[in-house]
């Protein structure tokens, strides 16, 4: 159970090392309320499948064209297809199926006309996995990982005509990535989420951080703390945040770094919780940039064995989500899309998802502010990460850095997880507590958990008293299992006999546990495959982990079917992971009501 003081020494000597070289890229957040044009829409793009895009005959990023008839030039944009962004390009041509590779997609657009920007940005949601941004024939940088936001500046490149911003994404898979080779999900390339063209003065707002202090919960009086970040070569003296409804209008100062830390007293605030979830228009202004966010504020804290929001118990009623709209059979890109998952999520009686295995759709974020349902978010931390590796670790810290920029302030995220069903080893142990503490450094606003693993019996003897004792968990604020009883080992019944504990005086939320059944299959409850089989698996897991001391919440495996290459049984799977509560085609199986009813006690 002890993290040994050898271990947490690596783990501070990888972050120290990794703090030096970090790059300071600016961030720019709450894009959703910036001016911006949309580049989204048709792109066209070309294949490139050995990799030649920047070297050799082919350096596609160039957009060139024969200057006449004799001139040899080897790819052509104006020639070429288009694919939609935001989205999936393996969803919408049949010959990119299972295409894993790299593929440059090209967008051109004249600077908009009414614009007085002084500065530009070319801003991507996020391009699984690696990519390389070019613009009007300049190469601005890469981005690597496939679910967290990037921008580059263009202002000294842009012009009033016919510009081209050409990026390439490769999601090729490999062993020193996050996630690594292996993954239960189909790997979806492609830009996948919004691009915007962001304008914004020539000094600005690039990103705020503001939250309620946990130690004026109890106050008539409460606090909220926070810290701007200005960009720009002019730093205004005083920036001011605004909150209409609760009459604030507070000057802060602004220190020749371009930050400013405030904390302002309150009056009257009501807190954001599922129940009331009431969010705050924020403004903040400095120099010429103003802008507009809707910020709702809460406590989250652990107690014992308790979650306390707000101060007050609460029981994670959850389930667990990939960021897939099945029905479209694409990459989750939109507000649509978010409520559509969000409603079955409600109509389950949830309070809580659990967005796995990797950052969803910041819609997602911001819708789930507004309905009132709670947030676990995590990184692609999953089976077969080479931990031993501290470019790895790099990567980890810079994914969990962009999330965070993105999500600080939305009230509805209050968990992060740091890793999913990962073998406890030292290498793996200093790399997770590196991860963590980076995490803490950053936010003090949010638990920290991992799906872990039970312990495994010894000696080939069933163990009936399982317990979790992952050396991982002393770090984190909530111990986290995911167990599938009844589906990967014996049958349902097998529950009956089993129980669970972590001699720790931690809460505990299952955050896996399911099995797989094709909707409209019945037949009984030991017919696998069957809606029957799956209801059957519900029932008998929910008796056995409701007996647990400390069960604080659970998220089962999982809302809606979704598309994985690991799933290959005919006429079964066909391509699908069938442990969702709601088929592909958005109709609910038997386990959905169990499931529903079991929350209607909670
Ligand atoms: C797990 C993984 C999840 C898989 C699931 C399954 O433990 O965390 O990514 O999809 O099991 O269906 O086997």
């Amino acid at each position: 159970m002890y993290i040994n003081k050898r271990i947490r020494l690596s783990a501070l000597m990888m972050l120290a090392s990794f703090c030096a070289v970090q790059s300071q890229q600016i961030f720019i957040s709450n894009t959703h309320n910036r001016t911006f044009t949309s580049l989204n829409g048709k792109w066209k793009y070309v294949l490139d499948p050995y990799e030649t895009g920047q070297i050799g005959f082919m350096p596609v990023y160039k957009n060139s064209k024969p200057e006449d008839k004799s001139d040899r030039v080897e790819y052509s944009f104006d020639a070429a297809q288009t694919l939609w962004v935001p989205g999936s390009w393996n969803t919408q041509k049949p010959e990119l199926t299972y295409y894993e590779g790299s593929i440059w997609y090209r967008r051109t657009f004249d600077k908009p006309d009414i614009s007085n920007a002084k500065r530009y940005f070319v801003y991507v949601g996020a391009a699984n996995y690696n990519s390389t941004v070019t613009f009007n024939g300049k190469m601005l940088g890469k981005h690597e990982g496939g679910f967290t936001p990037f921008c580059f500046e263009v202002t000294e490149l842009i012009r009033e005509k016919d510009n081209f911003l050409i990026i390439g994404v490769n999601n090729s898979r490999s062993a020193d990535q996050i996630p690594s080779k292996v993954t239960d999900w189909y790997n979806h390339g492609g830009i996948i989420r919004d691009v915007k063209l962001i304008e914004v003065p020539s000094t600005f707002v690039s990103n705020y951080f503001i939250s309620l202090d946990k130690s004026t919960l109890l106050l008539k009086t409460k606090r909220l703390s926070g810290k701007l970040q200005l960009s720009g070569l002019k730093l205004p003296e005083k920036a001011r945040v605004i909150i209409p409804e609760l009459n604030i209008d507070k000057e802060i100062s602004i220190s020749s770094d371009g930050v400013g830390n405030f904390s302002i007293d309150v009056k009257n605030l009501v807190l954001w919780s599922p129940e009331n979830p009431k969010l705050y228009e924020v403004i903040v202004e400095a120099g010429r940039d103003k802008m507009k966010d809707l910020i709702g504020f809460r406590t989250i804290e652990t107690k014992g064995k308790q979650i306390l929001l707000n101060g007050k118990p609460v029981f994670l009623k959850g389930i667990s989500l990939h960021d897939e709209n099945p029905l479209r059979k694409d990459r989750a890109n939109s507000e649509d899309d978010a409520r559509l998952v969000l409603g079955w999520a409600k109509e389950l009686g949830c309070n809580f998802i659990r967005l796995a295995h990797y950052p969803h759709q910041e819609n997602i974020v911001r819708m789930a502010d507004k309905m009132g349902i709670l947030l676990w978010e995590e990184l692609p931390l999953y089976w077969g990460i080479n931990w031993k590796n501290p470019e790895v670790l790099k990567k980890a810290i810079n994914q969990f850095t962009g999330l965070i920029n993105r999500d600080y302030n939305r009230a509805s995220s209050i968990i992060w997880s740091i890793a999913n069903e990962t073998a406890p080893t030292d290498a793996r142990n200093a790399f997770l507590t590196a991860v963590a503490m980076h995490i803490r450094s950053m936010d003090s606003t949010r638990l920290l958990s991992a799906a872990c693993k039970k312990d495994q019996a010894t000696d080939g003897h069933p163990d009936n008293d399982y317990t979790i004792s992952d050396p991982i968990i002393q770090h984190l604020d909530i111990i986290s299992f995911n167990e599938y009883l009844g589906w990967y080992g014996g049958l349902p019944d097998a529950c009956r006999k089993k129980t669970y504990h972590s001699g720790i005086d931690k809460p505990i939320i299952v955050s896996e546990f399911g099995g797989g059944a094709l909707q409209g299959f019945y037949a009984d409850s030991l017919t696998r495959w069957s809606e029957d089989y799956q209801e059957y698996l519900y029932k008998e897991n929910l008796a056995m982990f409701d007996k647990i001391d400390g069960l604080a919440g659970m998220t089962p495996w999982i809302l809606a079917d979704f598309m994985s290459p690991l799933r290959q049984l005919p006429d079964v799977q066909d391509g699908w992971n069938r442990k969702g509560l709601v088929s592909e085609k958005g109709l609910k199986k038997k386990a959905f009501y169990v499931l529903q009813k079991y929350y209607m006690t909670k």
